[in-house]
């Protein structure tokens, strides 16, 4: 059965225009003016906007922190991301010290596989260094997974320089794209330990004892490594204005760095852990919230084209039955927040509604830079003739207001309760079949692995 959206105005980073869209079996057929009807069902969708599938660069949706499991699992977050326009998500498949990488895989695939209800892949990550990696590395890559992951802080995730310095090179040999979660460990530990050895529990000393000159440092120092490695580098949720400008820096050296951000980093800040009670607890996720010059240069950075991608870091925790396990030690605060069902709603009020950000641009940072970064475009990314017809109807016109109460997300709160957000999606179609209507799921568990190619920029051009 063939799709015809007729009257939506398609957008990419290259500009918008109004255009039918045809979509036949999982891909767009044709795009043009005023495309014949012949025996398509038609889809009316005048005064909205045809954005691609959006695609989350930065997910958890269901992983043990060692304490406790998400709240959400790949069954439930997959619908709250798709229900709201998100089609692929790419999950960080996280393995077990001395587990070989194809067990963290088959992990992964058991916990998504016929469970996810949009696309999916997953950055690997490389929590240690064995020397098998080269060929375990060289084994992802020929199954699709191009992309990983390294930590430089959590004890049992951070890996030391000189085995950052081994993985880029096995990286590179793949054409691979590595993200690293970039905070001073070592130093985080110490004031954590300074400050909980003076009875300064509470999630108010959270951001205090991740300060962003930690978060500068790691980037420096990571930026550091990948020049001697001759590798294009991704960060993972950069947070502060500190690690913005030694961004700057290296890009005005000539090193290929890219950028990814959250929402929360831009519309949340630090005076949150200073709630009442316990509330605090609700915020805490690492990078922690961090201050308005922080949130003001991060908007900065957006609009001028700096920031490449917005993930979400969706890791949650329910604040009732789980946050509690920090409620005498913030260190021990399960981290993270949910946040894969609100990217879209959010970045397009604050961003699009609010006239910060160009339509154009914020496609190119939920959607389209992504898909070029990670190997897969022009499948996804972008709403083209011959790619898959991922497509959100998306009217500018929607009000909502968010909440627990209402969310498809697996937790027992929202870090944006009470948000009004204006646009939102209509109809969603993930390779052809309409998924959601009105911010629902009508169809569950159609979602695929996607496997990935190289990722372009790591060729020399
Ligand atoms: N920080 C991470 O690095 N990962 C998951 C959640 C969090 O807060
Ligand atoms: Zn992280
Ligand atoms: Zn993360
Ligand atoms: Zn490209």
């Amino acid at each position: 059965m063939s799709i015809l959206i007729q009257g939506g105005t398609v957008v990419s980073t290259k500009g918008q225009r109004q255009l039918d869209v045809r979509i036949d079996g999982e891909k767009i057929s044709a795009m043009g003016v005023n495309l014949p009807v012949d025996g398509a069902n038609v889809v009316d969708a005048k005064g909205c906007y045809l954005f691609p599938g959006f695609i989350d660069t930065h997910t958890h949706l269901e992983l043990n922190n060692g304490m406790t499991d998400t709240a959400d699992n790949f069954t439930t977050g997959s619908i709250a991301a798709v229900a709201k326009g998100t089609t692929t998500v790419l999950d960080m498949a996280t393995p077990d010290r001395g587990h070989s990488l194809q067990s963290c895989l088959d992990a992964w695939d058991a916990m998504a596989k016929g469970k996810s209800s949009c696309d999916y892949s997953y950055h690997m990550s490389l929590i240690e260094w064995q020397p098998g990696f080269v060929d375990e590395i060289k084994a992802m890559a020929a199954k699709g997974i191009t992309s990983f992951k390294m930590y430089m802080a959590y004890d049992n995730l951070r890996a030391s320089d000189a085995d950052i310095y081994e993985a880029m090179k096995a990286i590179k040999a793949v054409h691979g794209m590595l993200g690293i979660h970039c905070e001073n460990g070592d130093l985080v530990n110490a004031l954590q330990k300074q400050y909980l050895d003076n009875g300064l529990n509470a999630p108010k000393y959270h951001p205090i004892t991740r300060p962003n000159i930690l978060e500068a440092e790691a980037v420096s120092r990571y930026l550091t490594i990948a020049a001697l490695a001759d590798l294009p580098v991704n960060i993972v949720h950069l947070s502060t204005k500190e690690a913005l400008e030694v961004v700057r820096a290296a890009r005005q050296r000539g090193q290929k760095v890219f950028v990814e951000s959250c929402p929360q980093y831009f519309l949340l800040d630090d005076s949150l852990y200073a709630l009442p009670g316990f509330e605090g607890a609700k915020y805490v996720c690492s990078p922690p919230l961090r201050q308005p010059a922080d949130e003001a240069a991060l908007w900065e950075g957006l609009e001028a084209g700096e920031i490449d991608t917005m993930g979400t870091d969706h890791c949650d925790f329910n604040y009732e039955t789980q946050k509690p396990l920090g409620k005498d030690d913030f260190t021990k605060i399960p981290g993270g927040l949910p946040g894969v069902e609100t990217r879209g709603e959010l970045l397009y009020t604050a961003g699009v509604t609010s006239g910060r950000i160009s339509p154009e641009q914020f496609v190119g940072v939920m959607a389209e830079h992504a898909a070029h970064q990670f190997g897969m475009y022009p499948q996804k990314g972008i709403v083209q003739t011959g790619s898959d017809a991922d497509i959100v109807i998306w009217d500018p016109a929607e009000k909502n207001v968010i909440s627990s109460q209402t969310q498809l997300q697996n937790c027992d709160y929202s870090a944006f309760e009470g948000f009004q957000t204006q646009g939102g999606p209509r109809e969603v179609y993930l390779r052809g079949t309409k998924v959601a209507a009105s911010g629902q799921i009508i169809k569950e568990k159609q979602g695929k692995f996607v496997a990935r190619q190289a990722s372009e920029y790591t060729f020399n051009k």
